[in-house]
């Protein structure tokens, strides 16, 4: 046994117990999906798909990734092709773009201060270099996609690409009408469901199969799975998708995390999923409205979603400085640009804040209201340390899942 990392890792599991996990993307996965992920399967190379592998010895591998599969259709109800290995979300967009896109053709996602991700274009990232790059944002007055501005920006534009999706939107995305801008311009849609992918697979988010050309998702967000991703596609698009996975970006699958998200794929297939998803989003109408009714302004004046978004300029402070001051008390929170933000993004004057992982420890309504409590306290400059015990004595009430 390895002393130093076991005893980091127990310092890790007792920072999630004590902690309040606000962070959106964040979960919590179940003990049957750890184990999947410590298994053998670790072990195993396996370049290439079912049935035309590289390597030998990958019998019980093909079985394994072919479940994968046939779960997560059946999870999404889509006959769309897929391909199960994109290590993360990132990969797995790239992988879109280097499927689809000549390097230099034109891409249009969504602004990053506005709730797009990296891989969506920003500058900065490959997805930025290696494209043309034009954005939407959010309408100014209603913080919410003006589906207008955006077809005018298409019409404009003509990009190749149209990405849907976001990382910081709280607000339902209608991927049909992206799909008809798509179509008017001759454009290849994507949707990027990582965030919402639980609350798609469960019906308490239009779904953008059937719409969108090709859909990616992380697994490990609303899903509750292991760190990865999936790519969906037409059927004309599979052996495009197929070649960018591998050989084009990546070598072999992690096996062990392919049958992480088997296990992952019938945890969601389950009615206690939907529950789930239903409390996930209950939740965070609750906080929301909560710390509204204490005057702080939610960006868009709500959520339809698992997230939030709050300017904290009202207490006097940005982003960065709110996410420290909740870090010290042991609330985990980023901070995030807000739609025409002034500040860099590693200041930003907005935090993000997300229900996924505290509904997975069991927490319902009434301690959304402990928890707005405890964020309008800490951010109001209340005394830290009589606060970080308290909230510490709250959490640990709620198990950690996976935990023995
Ligand atoms: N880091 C993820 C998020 O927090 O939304 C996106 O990649």
């Amino acid at each position: 046994m390895d002393k130093q990392i076991t005893n980091l890792i127990g310092e890790e599991v007792q920072r999630q117990r004590e902690g309040i996990e606000l962070i959106p993307s964040e979960n919590y996965v179940s003990r049957e999906v750890l184990q999947a992920m410590g298994s053998f399967l670790t072990n195993k190379y396996s370049e290439g798909y079912v049935k035309k592998r590289y390597y030998g010895g990958n019998r019980v591998i093909d079985e394994i990734e072919a479940l994968a599969i046939a779960r997560v259709k059946k999870l999404f109800s889509t006959s769309y092709h897929v391909n199960i290995q994109p290590y993360s979300g990132s990969p797995a967009n790239t992988a879109v773009y280097f499927a689809l896109l000549h390097f230099g053709d034109k891409i249009m996602g969504m602004k990053l201060d506005h709730g797009g991700h990296i891989t969506h274009g920003l500058p900065v990232s490959f997805s930025g270099k290696a494209y043309k790059v034009v954005s939407y944002g959010v309408n100014k007055k209603t913080e919410v996609i003006d589906y207008e501005d955006v077809r005018a920006l298409a019409k404009k534009e003509k990009p190749k690409l149209i990405i849907c999706g976001a990382t910081a939107y709280s607000r339902i995305i209608d991927f049909k009408k992206f799909a008809q801008i798509a179509q008017e311009v001759g454009a290849i849609l994507m949707a990027d469901i990582s965030h919402i992918a639980g609350l798609v697979a469960t019906g308490l988010h239009p779904s953008p199969f059937g719409y969108a050309d090709v859909v990616t998702t992380t697994t490990h967000k609303t899903l509750r799975g292991p760190r990865g991703a999936v790519i969906f596609c037409k059927s004309k698009y599979k052996d495009a998708i197929d070649r960018a996975v591998f050989p084009g970006l990546q070598g072999g699958p992690h096996n062990h995390i392919t049958a992480a998200k088997a296990v992952c794929f019938a945890e969601a297939s389950k009615p206690s999923f939907k529950t789930y998803c239903r409390q996930i989003i209950s939740n965070c109408k609750c906080l929301s409205s909560e710390l509204e009714r204490y005057g702080r302004r939610v960006i868009s004046g709500g959520t339809d979603n698992h997230l939030l978004l709050v300017d904290v300029r009202s207490y006097g402070l940005n982003g960065s400085k709110a996410q420290k001051i909740l870090d010290n008390v042991n609330i985990s929170v980023n901070k995030n640009t807000i739609p025409l933000d002034t500040l860099a993004p590693h200041i930003a004057s907005g935090i993000r804040i997300g229900t996924p992982a505290v509904t997975s420890r069991g927490m319902k309504e009434k301690d959304m209201l402990k928890i707005a409590d405890f964020i309008e306290r800490a951010l109001s400059g209340k005394r830290q340390e009589i606060l970080k015990k308290e909230v510490a004595t709250f959490a640990k009430q709620f198990k950690l899942p996976g935990a023995l």
